[in-house]
C-alpha cells in the first residue's frame, strides 16, 4: 500500500511521527490541555486537503478548542478524526506541526493519552488509502500539573519514598509463620515430619472421583521425575481421595464445598462432601509440596505432616472477564482457568459481548461473530476500531472470536476444575456489535429481497431519533426494545447459547444479561418505542426497560436458566424532591434475579446499594469497584496501565474488602479528601438476613486496556490470589476492631503475613506454573537517608538487584541484602527479579548529598 501511495506522493503513515503529552490537567476546571505533534519523516509533503487521521481515545477532545490547522470531530465511541482544516497549508518533509486542545476531564497516566492511530487518503474513493500509523511516543508525565487531576487531587504519584514507607513494616517472616495454603484454610495444624510421594505412591480413588484424579495426576507429573499411578484397590502409601457425604462442615463453611486432607507418615487422605470438596483438597495438596518441585522436577515430594479441615465462607468466589473490548483467545482463558482452580475460585463470569466486540458463536446468527467479532477500516464489513486497535480487520486483540469447539473446550475444561461459566450477553445497551451484525443481515436480506426473513432480527429502529451518548462515547449502542424482533433475537441467543452448553455436557445454569449502563436519552424519540409503549400504556422509558427486563426472564426461565444482571436490572428510580434515586425494586425481589452489585465509588453516594439490595431480599454477588475492579491500575504511576476511575488499586486493598461492612475501608474519596464520616453512617448496613443472601464476591477484569496478551496476567495476579483470599477465607480479624489505629495495625500483620506467602511461596510456585505466569512483580521502594540507600519489595522474600551508576539493574546485578551505603556521585537505581529473571520497572531516587 505505501508503494502506491508514494506513487502518488503521499507520505506513507510509517513516516508519520506522533507525539503526545499533556501541558496541564489545571485548566479550566474539568479539562486538559494537550498537545499532538505531527512530524513529516517521508520525503513529500503531507497535503492540505484529501487526507484524515483516525485514532482512539478514552478522552475526549473538545472539538472547539483544537488549534494547529486542522479539525477533530467525534466520529463514535472512542473513535476521532483530525483533518486538516482551510489553515492547514501543507506540512512538508522534516517539519513538524503542533495541535493543541483541551480533553475532558483529566490525562495523568498513558492509558489516557490518544492510541491506534491510522491515516486514510482520499477516504469515500475507489482510490482510498488505509495506512497505519500507531501509538504516539508519550511525553513522560512529570510536573504536578501533569500527575494531578486537578490542583486538589491530593492522590500522591507513587514514588520509590512513597512505596518504600509502605512497605516500612513488612519483614521476612520465621517460615513458620507464614500460611503454607492460599486461600488460607479454616483450620490447619502441622505435627514433625512428612510424607514423601515417591516412586510406587499411587492415587487411589473411587470410579467418581475420575476426574479429580486424574487432574492431580497430571499436576503431579509435572513435578516428579517419575508418573504415578491410579488405582481402584486401597493400598499402603497412598494419596486417597474419598467422597463422604455426611462429612461435616466447619462452623461457617459452606457445605457442599467442605474437605478435609490429612497427611501421616503412611499417605495423604482427601475426603469431600462432594467431588468439589475432593478438588480443593487437592488444590491445597499441591500447594504443600515444595515450591522447588515446580521449577525441577523430583524424585520425591515431602509433604509435612498435617490436618486440614477447611470449607470456604462464600458459595460464589468469581472472576468476571472481559474478552469483548479486546479478544483472549482460548489459551489466554484455559491458562486461567487453571490459576482460578489453584486458588479454589469457582465462577468465571464470560463478558462475551459489548459495544466493541462480539466473541461467542451463535450457530442460527452466524453474522454475530462474522461482522461482530471484528474491528476494523474500510475493508469490508467490520466494527470500527477501538482501543487502538488499529485498521487491520484481523488483527487481534481487536478482533478474534471463539469456535465451537474453542468455546466447548473452555466450557469442558471449567467443568472438570469445578468451575461454572456464567455467560453475559450484555442487553440492551452495550449492544452495538450485536446491532451492527444485525442491521448487515438486515441489508444482505433485503437486498437479497427477503424482506420478510430480514425483519426477523432487527434490533434498530431507523427512524430513532434519539440523541444519547454512552459512558464510552457511544450513539448508537442501544437496541430498540419496543421491537418484538428483538425478543427474538434473545431467544435465539439464549436457545443457541443453551445448546453449545449441552453439546459440551455442561448445563447452562444462569445467563448474565448485562442491562448496566443504558444512556439517558435512550428510545425517548424512537417513532416505534413510543408506539409501543403508548400501546402498554407506559409513561416512561425506565417502564419500558423493565418490561424488557421482565420479557428476558421470561424467556429465560422457559429455558430453565436463571437470571443473573447488573444491578441496574434490580433498581427502580424514585423521585425524591424532583432528583431521580435509585432503590432496590421490591417487585423483582421474589423474582430470582441476581444483582451484581459494582457501584460503589466512595463519595459518589451509592456506596450501599449493595447491603440495601441483599437486606431487601435479593441474593447478590458483590463486585465493589473500589476493592475489585482488577481493570484498575495497581497505582498511581503513569507508566501503570489501567482506568482509575474508582480509585488506583494495588494487591492491598483488595485483601482489605470487608464484604460484610465495606465501611471499614472507606477513608478517602477519588481526588484523596476525607470522606463525610457522617454521611457513612447514615448509609445502610447489611442485616444478618442480608449478610445470607450474599453469595460471594469476584474480581473483574474489564478489557479496555488489555491491549496485548501479556497484560491480562499482569493485570490479574496477583490481585487475584487477594481476592480468593477473601472469597474464601473467614473475615480477617481486624473487621471487628471499632479502634481505627489499632485496627490498621492488625491490617498491616495479616499484609505481612498475606505478603510473605506471595514472596515465598505463591509467586516463584507461578514463575514456573503453567510455564510461568506474567504476573506484575512489584516496584521495590527505595530511600536514601545519611548517604546510604536502602529498598523494600511489597512481597518480601523477592530478590532486589541494584546499580549504582544510573544503569538499568540486570539479572547479573549485585543483589540487594542491607542499606548499601552509596559513593559520591552515585546514581542508585533497584528492581525486583522473578526466579525466572523477569523484573518489575525500576526504582530510583534522587540523591541530593548536601541534603543529609
Ligand atoms: C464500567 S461496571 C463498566 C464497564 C467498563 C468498566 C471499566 C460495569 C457494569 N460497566 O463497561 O468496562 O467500567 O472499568
Amino acid at each position: 500500500m505505501s508503494g502506491r501511495s508514494q506513487q502518488r506522493a503521499y507520505p506513507c503513515g510509517r513516516h508519520l511521527g506522533l507525539k503526545w503529552g499533556v501541558v496541564s490537567n489545571h485548566f479550566d476546571g474539568d479539562t486538559f490541555r494537550a498537545t499532538l505533534t505531527i512530524t513529516n519523516h517521508g520525503d513529500v509533503s503531507l497535503p492540505g486537503s484529501g487526507w484524515a487521521m483516525y485514532f482512539n481515545s478514552c478522552r475526549k477532545p473538545l472539538p472547539d478548542s483544537v488549534t494547529g490547522g486542522v479539525i477533530i470531530e467525534h466520529v463514535n465511541g472512542d473513535l476521532f478524526k483530525l483533518l486538516p482544516s482551510a489553515q492547514f497549508g501543507t506540512l512538508a518533509p522534516g517539519v513538524s506541526r503542533q495541535v493543541v486542545y483541551l480533553g475532558a476531564l483529566w490525562a495523568v497516566v498513558e492509558t489516557d493519552a490518544p492510541a491506534g492511530f491510522f491515516i486514510v487518503y482520499d477516504e469515500g474513493a475507489a482510490r482510498a488509502e488505509v495506512e497505519a500509523i500507531g501509538d504516539p511516543e508519550i511525553v513522560p508525565f512529570s510536573r504536578a500539573e501533569q500527575v494531578t487531576r486537578t490542583p486538589a487531587d491530593r492522590v500522591p504519584r507513587q514514588t520509590a519514598a512513597l512505596t518504600f514507607d509502605e512497605n516500612r513494616r513488612l519483614s521476612l517472616l520465621p517460615e513458620k509463620r507464614v500460611g503454607k495454603i492460599t486461600p488460607a484454610p479454616l483450620s490447619a495444624s502441622y505435627g514433625a515430619g512428612v510424607f514423601s510421594i515417591a516412586r510406587g505412591t499411587a492415587i487411589v480413588h473411587p470410579p467418581e472421583l475420575s476426574g479429580e484424579a486424574s487432574l492431580l495426576k497430571d499436576a503431579l507429573a509435572g513435578l516428579l521425575t517419575h508418573p504415578l499411578q491410579l488405582a481402584a484397590a486401597d493400598q499402603a502409601n497412598a494419596i486417597r481421595l474419598r467422597l463422604d457425604p455426611e462429612l461435616a462442615a466447619p462452623e461457617g463453611g459452606v457445605a457442599e464445598q467442605t474437605y478435609r486432607l490429612g497427611v501421616t507418615p503412611s499417605g495423604v487422605e482427601i475426603t469431600g462432601r462432594t467431588a468439589e470438596g475432593v478438588h480443593y483438597g487437592v488444590q491445597s495438596l499441591l500447594q504443600l509440596l515444595p515450591v522447588s518441585a515446580w521449577q525441577n522436577r523430583e524424585l520425591e515430594l515431602p509433604i509435612p505432616i498435617c490436618q486440614v479441615k477447611d470449607a470456604p465462607r462464600f458459595a460464589y468466589r468469581g472472576l468476571h472477564l472481559d474478552v469483548a473490548r479486546n479478544f483472549s483467545d482460548k489459551r489466554t482463558v484455559l491458562r486461567i482457568l487453571d490459576l482460578m482452580a489453584l486458588y479454589k475460585l469457582n465462577k468465571l463470569h464470560f463478558h462475551l459481548t459489548d459495544d466493541e466486540g462480539w466473541r461467542i458463536p451463535i450457530a442460527s446468527l452466524p453474522e454475530l461473530t462474522e461482522i461482530g467479532s471484528r474491528r476494523g477500516f474500510g475493508q469490508g464489513d467490520s466494527l470500527l476500531p477501538s482501543f487502538g486497535s488499529g485498521p487491520k480487520v484481523d488483527h487481534r486483540p481487536g478482533s478474534g472470536h471463539y469456535t465451537r469447539q474453542d468455546f466447548i473446550d473452555i466450557l469442558r475444561h471449567a467443568r472438570e476444575r469445578h468451575i461454572e461459566v456464567i455467560p453475559e450477553i450484555d442487553l440492551p445497551g452495550h449492544a452495538r456489535a450485536a446491532i451492527q451484525a444485525m442491521q448487515k443481515r438486515y441489508e444482505r436480506l433485503r437486498a437479497a429481497g427477503k424482506n420478510n426473513e430480514a425483519e426477523e432480527y432487527r434490533l434498530v429502529d431507523l427512524n430513532d431519533m434519539s440523541k444519547y451518548e454512552s459512558v464510552q462515547m457511544w450513539k448508537d449502542n442501544v437496541v430498540c426494545i419496543g421491537l418484538e424482533s428483538c425478543y427474538r433475537f434473545v431467544d435465539t441467543v439464549v436457545g443457541d447459547i443453551k445448546a453449545l452448553y449441552a453439546e459440551s455436557g455442561v448445563t447452562l445454569r444462569t445467563l448474565h444479561v448485562g442491562g448496566d449502563e443504558v444512556p439517558h436519552g435512550a428510545w425517548e424519540h424512537s417513532p416505534l418505542c413510543q408506539a409501543f409503549m403508548r400501546e402498554q400504556g407506559m409513561t416512561s422509558v425506565r417502564e419500558l426497560e423493565a418490561y424488557f427486563f421482565a420479557r428476558f426472564r421470561d424467556i429465560l426461565r422457559r429455558h430453565e436458566i436463571g437470571m443473573a444482571g447488573w444491578e441496574e436490572v434490580a433498581l427502580v428510580d424514585e423521585n425524591q424532591g424532583g432528583a431521580a434515586v435509585s432503590r432496590p425494586n421490591p417487585k423483582l425481589v421474589s423474582s430470582g434475579l441476581r444483582p451484581y452489585v459494582w457501584n460503589n465509588v466512595w463519595g459518589w453516594g451509592r456506596e450501599d446499594i449493595a447491603y440495601r439490595l441483599a437486606n431487601t431480599g435479593f441474593e447478590i454477588v458483590l463486585c465493589n469497584v473500589t476493592n475489585l475492579y482488577l481493570d484498575l491500575a495497581y497505582e498511581k504511576d503513569p507508566a501503570e496501565p489501567g482506568y482509575y476511575w474508582g480509585g488506583f488499586l494495588g494487591t492491598r486493598k483488595v485483601l482489605e474488602f470487608c464484604p460484610f461492612d465495606i465501611y471499614t475501608m472507606a477513608t478517602v474519596d477519588l481526588l484523596g479528601h476525607p470522606l463525610d464520616a457522617e454521611k457513612l453512617t447514615q448509609m445502610e448496613r447489611l442485616t444478618p438476613e442480608g449478610e445470607k443472601r450474599v453469595l460471594g464476591m469476584q474480581g473483574h477484569l474489564w478489557g479496555e486496556n488489555l491491549r496485548d496478551g501479556g497484560v491480562v496476567e499482569y493485570m490479574l495476579v496477583p490481585r487475584l490470589i487477594a481476592v480468593a483470599e477473601r472469597a474464601w477465607g473467614k473475615d480477617p480479624r481486624w473487621t471487628f476492631i471499632a479502634d481505627r489505629t489499632e485496627r490498621s495495625h492488625r491490617m498491616d500483620d495479616d499484609w505481612n503475613e498475606f505478603a510473605n506467602r506471595l514472596g515465598r511461596r505463591e509467586l516463584p510456585r507461578l514463575d514456573a506454573f503453567l510455564g510461568g505466569i506474567g504476573y506484575r512483580i512489584p516496584v521495590p521502594g527505595m530511600a536514601i537517608e545519611g548517604g546510604v540507600f536502602s529498598a523494600n519489595v511489597s512481597a518480601p522474600g523477592m530478590t532486589m538487584r541494584y546499580t549504582l551508576d544510573g544503569t538499568e539493574p540486570l539479572p547479573t546485578s549485585a543483589v540487594y541484602e542491607q542499606p548499601v551505603p552509596l559513593p559520591s556521585g552515585a546514581r542508585p537505581k533497584v528492581a525486583t527479579f522473578t526466579t525466572t529473571g523477569r523484573r518489575s520497572r525500576s526504582a530510583t531516587a534522587i540523591w541530593n548529598p548536601r541534603k543529609k
